[in-house]
């Protein structure tokens, strides 16, 4: 296990069991082109044009059920075998576009512990945990500089919490300037002062890189006319 401490925290590579076949084949086929080629050829042979056109916008969403890098992505327990870009993984709308954050919710709320990120590509953004209290106010539970690990390492990064925090809502900071490309988060644990682990069940986030998928690469939506089946 390789420690990596910085500002109080300690970070540990990740080594992760072998995802099922069907996680795999979802991480995998999602990565890239070859989604959206499959959109098109759906189209074409004939599928509803409105569920193409909710997709096309945006992105495809993976067998786990949320849309590529989307902050969906960083619910539920660690699904990003591998280090790398992964869409398993939430990613911002973009590098190096300064402060971004992930905001997750957890099923029941409780005095914090600790907070462990997971990190799956370009580690070492992250700047700063919050919690989101009942009253509405924002804590800051830590802020910092974290020595970044290479950029295809996943990294386990644990944040303690002093006692006397609860909540069901936490917000995790990355400063995407401080990396070379696009921060990933995978999954983030919170641990309880009774010893109680959860992963989070709802999320939000300043942007993610879902957002961009369908235009960027697309333009604007546009209005397609079902094909009339031409008479026998
Ligand atoms: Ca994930």
């Amino acid at each position: 296990m390789r420690q990596r401490g910085a500002d109080g925290l300690s970070c540990a590579a990740i080594t992760f069991e072998k995802p099922s076949a069907s996680a795999e084949a979802g991480s995998g086929a999602a990565a890239g082109p070859p989604a959206q080629e499959a959109g098109f050829n759906d189209l074409v042979s004939g599928a509803p044009p409105v569920a193409f056109l909710t997709e096309f916008q945006q992105g495809p969403a993976l067998p786990n059920g949320h849309v590529q890098w989307d902050h969906g992505q960083a619910t539920v327990a660690p699904d990003t075998a591998e280090a790398g870009d992964r869409p398993t993984a939430w990613v911002p709308r973009q590098p190096r576009s300064g402060e971004q954050w992930l905001q997750l919710g957890y099923e029941k709320s409780v005095e914090l512990r600790e907070i462990n990120i997971h990190e799956s590509y370009n580690s070492g953004a992250v700047s700063k945990v919050t919690a989101l209290m009942s009253g509405g106010e924002e804590k800051t539970l830590w802020t910092g500089s974290a020595a970044p690990g290479s950029a295809n390492e996943i990294l386990q990064t644990a944040v303690p919490v002093p006692p006397g925090t609860t909540t069901g809502q936490i917000r995790v900071y990355v400063d995407t300037n401080r990396v070379a490309s696009w921060p990933e988060i995978d999954a983030v644990e919170v641990v309880g002062s009774d010893g109680s682990r959860q992963w989070a069940n709802s999320s939000s986030a300043s942007s993610s890189h879902s957002e961009s998928y369908g235009t960027q690469v697309f333009g604007s939506p546009v209005i397609w006319e079902q094909p009339v089946a031409a008479s026998p």
